[in-house]
């Protein structure tokens, strides 16, 4: 049976399911899907397991013992909507309804069940949620360059001469990125990573520029140099396309290689080969990753990085161009699911996702949060400043309801915790941020234990709240119907019958798709060089590098911590997803740092010892593998474990802080300054 992979992740596979007995036997990638090309990760391939694992929650139920204890007894779907409707009635009716702060991400990305809280809490008149903690840094860097986040189709990029992964590891987490590099690679064409560690994808490439975190931004500026000062520009593509090109030209006059070399860490001679290399070749992609946004600086170089395509005319190329999110693409009007019309005005008060600790910890916020409904998120593990967190989810006086599929570490400090459904058991349809394709999914096997999707939930809620908008009680099917006919011509024509059909169906867009060909959706129709919203936002209007808020430039903050740390992900887990698998778990090993020989030298620090990784945020145990895979002076630590499987009871995310990036109000999660001492 066909069904669609659900999780946060640019290649939202095509899958193959194998059922016997009502159960999921096998999962497999699709063959016959032009993207998936029959090859799916490690992680979903051992579905099976997720979806039938012993964590999994089969009933709703009632806290009996200290919140974080897991003790827990079983009640019925109607007591627990009776309690939640009483609790929140009297909640109500003392503080407000922004009392009740709704808490959700990216569980899944089915646009159903994704969206599925957001016309209930807003019509309940619920505190909104700022879901920021993944893209929104990189997009609004991306945006301010090109008005819209898409980029090359990246089937495109397999006819390319030279490939850029810049700040994305695909060998975990798009593999099938790595599928089209191969292919690309197989004809001739030159792969560099641009990465501060020696990833997966790293050793697939031809090259690997090991710059220091946080630091690319001054690196694009200094490709936009050499471009300019060479003469390698397209200039028939900058007079049509563009607009500052002369104020671009005078700003980056600064940033020779030789200025950057100490900032980047990479020799002047390396980064003028590699802006050379990239000025000759037209046919060249750029495949950025959500990586190199989550720092301190992190959309200025998003923004700067999309610049480049702008210079060589890379854009109006069939297999050239850039891509960091294929998002807006997708010219679906998601309001159809969100309903912001069913708020109340003024709009209740917005809480930034990445502040969660400080939201619930926050003795002056009126009214204060006092009920926290979780969804589809995990935010005692994804969270950054996870001992405020933890404080905050640890508060007796909070009324905490958490909608799960497993007993997430989140869950476990539930008043009430309520099965979900996975993709396996309910419908739900989904774009991607990877390809162009819109795919369907139908439940596989019947629901486990008595799981409803969130959709279910909401609706109930809704009666029992005393909501009655038409809206809450129209079918999953009905809204795919309304969303698909929502859509501009890229989703013209695309049915649900056809996708019942077909399952998996492309956007009506050309082939080759060369959004920036001529132009791009910015205010002035053109790429933007310089900003002029930027500039009455009181934005640097040119694409600026800044150092990093907490890096080696924070000269009192590094002397007391010297290391820098970045948290990208690992391999058998997605974000905290696959954290409950006991197979997967034993694939990843351990929780573990890497920390370079010099480093380690220096704290009497071998491979395989227990280490503490701290700051003033807090501290966490991990075990230590000393290797040149990183640079001297920069530790990474990949992925995140539940933290109850975690010496110590810590997990990453302590380390981690919920201050916002230069734009979008994203996270700075790769920007952290830590110490690091034998346990
Ligand atoms: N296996 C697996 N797959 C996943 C996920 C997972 O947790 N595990 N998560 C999913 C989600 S939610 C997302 S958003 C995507 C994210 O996937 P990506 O777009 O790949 O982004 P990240 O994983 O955040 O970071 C990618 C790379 O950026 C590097 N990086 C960090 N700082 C810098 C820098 O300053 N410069 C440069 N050049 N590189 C830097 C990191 O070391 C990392 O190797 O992946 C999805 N896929
Ligand atoms: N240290 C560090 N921290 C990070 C990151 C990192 O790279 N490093 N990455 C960040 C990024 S990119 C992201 S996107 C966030 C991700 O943060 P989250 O979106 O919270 O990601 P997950 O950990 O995958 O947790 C999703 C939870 O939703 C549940 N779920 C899945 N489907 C459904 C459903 O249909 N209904 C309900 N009710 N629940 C469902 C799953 O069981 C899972 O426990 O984490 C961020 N945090
Ligand atoms: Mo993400």
């Amino acid at each position: 049976m066909n069904s669609v992979c659900p999780h946060d992740c640019p290649s939202a596979c095509s899958l193959v399911v194998t059922v016997t007995d009502g159960h999921v036997a096998a999962v497999a990638g699709d063959p016959d899907h032009p993207f998936t090309a029959g090859v799916i990760c490690g992680k979903v391939h051992e579905y099976a397991e997720r979806v039938h694992s012993p964590l999994r929650v089969r009933t709703p139920l009632r806290r009996t013992g200290p919140k974080g204890s897991g003790e827990f007894a079983r009640i019925s779907w109607d007591e627990a909507i009776a309690e939640i409707v009483r609790r929140w009635r009297g909640i109500i009716a003392e503080d407000g309804a922004e009392a009740i702060l709704p808490f959700s991400y990216a569980g899944t990305m089915g646009r159903i069940q994704y969206h599925a809280g957001h016309p209930f809490f807003h019509a309940l008149g619920a505190s909104r949620l700022d879901r920021t903690i993944c893209v929104s840094t990189a997009y609004a860097g991306w945006r301010g360059t090109l008005g819209a986040v898409t980029g090359s189709d990246s089937e495109q990029m397999v006819g390319a001469d030279l490939i850029l992964l810049w700040g994305v590891n695909a060998a975990y987490t798009t593999i099938n990125v790595m599928t089209l590099v191969k292919r690309a690679r197989d004809r001739g064409a030159r792969v560099v990573c641009l990465d501060p560690y020696r990833t997966r994808t790293a050793r697939q490439a031809d090259e690997h520029l090991m710059v220091r975190p946080g630091t690319d931004g001054a690196l694009a500026l200094a490709v936009m140099h050499v471009l300019i000062d060479e003469g390698r520009v397209d200039r028939a593509y900058v007079d049509r396309a563009t607009v500052g090109y002369d104020r671009l030209a005078e700003h980056v006059r600064p940033y020779s290689p030789a200025a950057v070399a100490s900032i980047v860490g990479l020799p002047a001679e390396t980064i003028t080969r590699f802006a050379r290399l990239y000025g000759s070749t037209k046919k060249s992609f750029i495949r950025a990753g959500i990586g190199l946004s989550r720092h301190d600086n992190g959309g200025m170089t998003c923004r700067a990085i999309a610049c480049l395509p702008a210079l060589t005319g890379a854009y109006a190329d069939a297999n050239g161009g850039a891509l960091l999110s294929s998002t807006d693409a997708f010219g679906l009007d998601l309001a159809v699911l969100e309903r912001p019309d069913l708020m109340p005005r003024p709009a209740p008060r917005l809480i930034n996702m990445i502040k969660l600790g400080r939201a619930l910890t926050d003795a002056r916020l009126a009214p204060p949060i006092r009920s926290l409904y979780v969804y589809n998120s995990n935010p005692a593990a994804v969270c950054p400043n996870q001992e405020l967190v933890l404080r905050g989810l640890a508060r007796e006086d909070l009324f905490t309801v958490v909608h799960e599929q497993v007993m997430t570490d989140t869950a476990l400090h539930a008043d009430l915790v309520l099965p979900a459904t996975t993709s396996m058991e309910h419908m739900d349809l989904y774009k991607s941020f990877g390809h162009l394709y819109v795919q369907l999914a139908e439940p596989v096997i019947p629901r486990v234990g008595e799981a409803k999707p969130n959709w279910e939930v909401f609706g109930r809620l809704a009666r029992a709240m005393g909501l009655t908008d038409p809206h809450f009680s129209k079918s999953e099917e009905q809204l795919i119907r309304e969303l698909l006919a929502s859509g501009d011509e890229s989703v013209k024509g695309i049915t649900l019958e056809r996708l019942r059909e077909e399952r998996s169906i492309r956007l009506n867009l050309p082939r080759p798709y060369l959004p920036f060909a001529n132009g791009a959706p910015t205010p002035s129709g053109k790429v933007e060089f310089y900003s002029g919203t930027f500039e009455a936002l009181g934005l640097p209007p040119l694409p600026a590098y800044a150092p990093l808020v907490e890096g080696p430039e924070n000269a009192e903050l590094s002397r007391r911590y010297s290391l820098q740390c970045i948290v990208p992900p690992n391999r058998f887990f997605l974000n905290s997803s696959f954290s409950q698998s006991e197979l997967l778990r034993a694939r990843q090993k351990r929780p573990t740092v890497l920390v370079a020989p010099a480093d380690a030298g220096a704290r009497g620090i071998r491979s395989g010892d227990r280490v503490r990784v701290y700051n003033d945020r807090g501290a966490a145990v991990f075990t230590a593998e000393v290797t040149d895979d990183t640079r001297a002076g920069v530790a990474v630590i990949e992925g995140i474990w539940w933290h109850r499987f975690q010496a110590g009871g810590r997990g990453v995310n302590v380390l981690t802080s919920d201050r916002v990036t230069d734009l979008g109000g994203g996270p700075a999660l790769h920007s952290n300054l830590v110490e690091i001492e034998p346990a």
